[in-house]
């Protein structure tokens, strides 16, 4: 793309006149150069990795988070059509590009220019795939309060053997998590089964900003169906998580069951955090509610969709 122009050596040996033309024909050359720079310039552009360190306070526990751009080309901003804010993000994009482009090549021929943006909107979401993350199974826990253990078993405080967290996050409709919190395998039926259980877990790819979730119901009962869940986000260390004050609490709402029952084994709606900014290393579910009398709360999947930062 370079043209060979030395000015220098050129100054020494033209008269002023075919000087004067000579900067005339460069001046034009440039011109030429720069319109053929800002039509090329955007389908070469990178977005240079930036981190945005933040400490926010919060429920008096000090939380540091970052948030990181992932370094995309052009190409998958324009396909990857996931996010209305995309758009936004590409019109700023385009923008700084000319008026760095115009002062960089009245200087020089160079095409490619590096454009760093602090956009801290997902350009991409993905679906977190638990590879070997360790999955707390935990019952008799609410909002900002200390985890209690849950273990196999049929009592109180237990889930099914068979259906452990882990099943929730294996993306098989056919395995199920059910826990019985208060109740037990041998009965009675209560509303209450299973409320106040759920799970937590530390993404080993971390962190990760949660935009949006849906939760898949188990195989044998709409009853178990959960309808009302909270969860909260967590940077403070793993062997920290089971004290309550180590999470923030980032939703509290419809588990996406609760208007209409889709179904055994199938997804309900995405329900997506608003609050979707902080990123987290973990993340503790809790369900709230269930759709009627069952011995547990139980479902195949709880699905998060959202960004990592690498
Ligand atoms: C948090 O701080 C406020 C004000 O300093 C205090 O009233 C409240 O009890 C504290 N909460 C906890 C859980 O420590
Ligand atoms: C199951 O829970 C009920 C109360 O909900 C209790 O009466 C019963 O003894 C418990 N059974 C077992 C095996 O723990
Ligand atoms: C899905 O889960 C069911 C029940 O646990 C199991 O039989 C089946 O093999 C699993 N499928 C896959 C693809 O892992
Ligand atoms: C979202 O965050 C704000 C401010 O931190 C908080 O007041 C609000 O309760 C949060 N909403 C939910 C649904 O957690
Ligand atoms: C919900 O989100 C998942 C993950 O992004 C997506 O595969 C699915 O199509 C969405 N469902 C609906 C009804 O939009
Ligand atoms: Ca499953």
């Amino acid at each position: 793309m370079a043209t060979a122009i030395d000015i220098t050596s050129s100054n020494i040996q033209i008269p002023v006149v075919n000087k004067k033309r000579r900067l005339c024909t460069i001046i034009k050359t440039s011109v030429a150069l720069l319109i053929i720079a800002a039509g090329l310039t955007p389908t070469i552009i990178r977005l240079r990795r930036k981190t945005n360190t933040t400490t926010e306070s919060m429920m008096n526990t000090t939380v540091s988070f970052t948030t990181t751009t992932v370094p995309t080309d052009i190409t998958s901003l324009i396909t990857k059509e996931n996010n209305p804010t995309t758009s936004v993000s590409l019109a700023t994009l385009s923008s700084t590009t000319s008026s760095t482009t115009s002062s960089t090549t009245s200087s020089t021929t160079s095409t490619t220019t590096t454009v760093t943006t602090s956009t801290t909107k997902p350009f991409v979401l993905q679906i977190f795939q638990r590879t070997n993350e360790v999955v707390y199974p935990i019952w008799s826990t609410t909002l900002g309060r200390d985890s209690s253990r849950s273990s196999p078993g049929d009592k109180t405080g237990t889930y099914w053997p068979s259906q452990a967290p882990e099943a929730a996050l294996d993306g098989n409709l056919s395995s199920e998590y059910c826990n019985y919190g208060l109740c037990n395998a041998s009965g009675p039926l209560q509303d209450g089964c299973g409320i106040q259980t759920g799970f937590y877990i530390t993404f080993k790819s971390k962190p990760f900003i949660l935009v949006k979730f849906r939760i898949a119901t188990s195989k044998n009962s709409g009853s178990r169906d959960p309808t009302q869940i909270t969860i909260e986000g967590s940077n403070i260390e793993e062997s920290d998580l089971i004290f309550g004050k180590s999470w923030i609490k980032i939703y509290n709402g419809a588990s996406g069951l609760a208007t209409k029952d889709p179904g055994r084994q199938k997804y309900g709606n995405n329900q997506t955090i608003t609050n979707n900014s902080l990123s987290f290393e973990s993340y503790r579910i809790l369900i709230t509610s269930k759709r009627g009398r069952e011995y547990c709360v139980a479902y195949s999947e709880f699905e998060m969709t959202g960004r990592f930062s690498d």
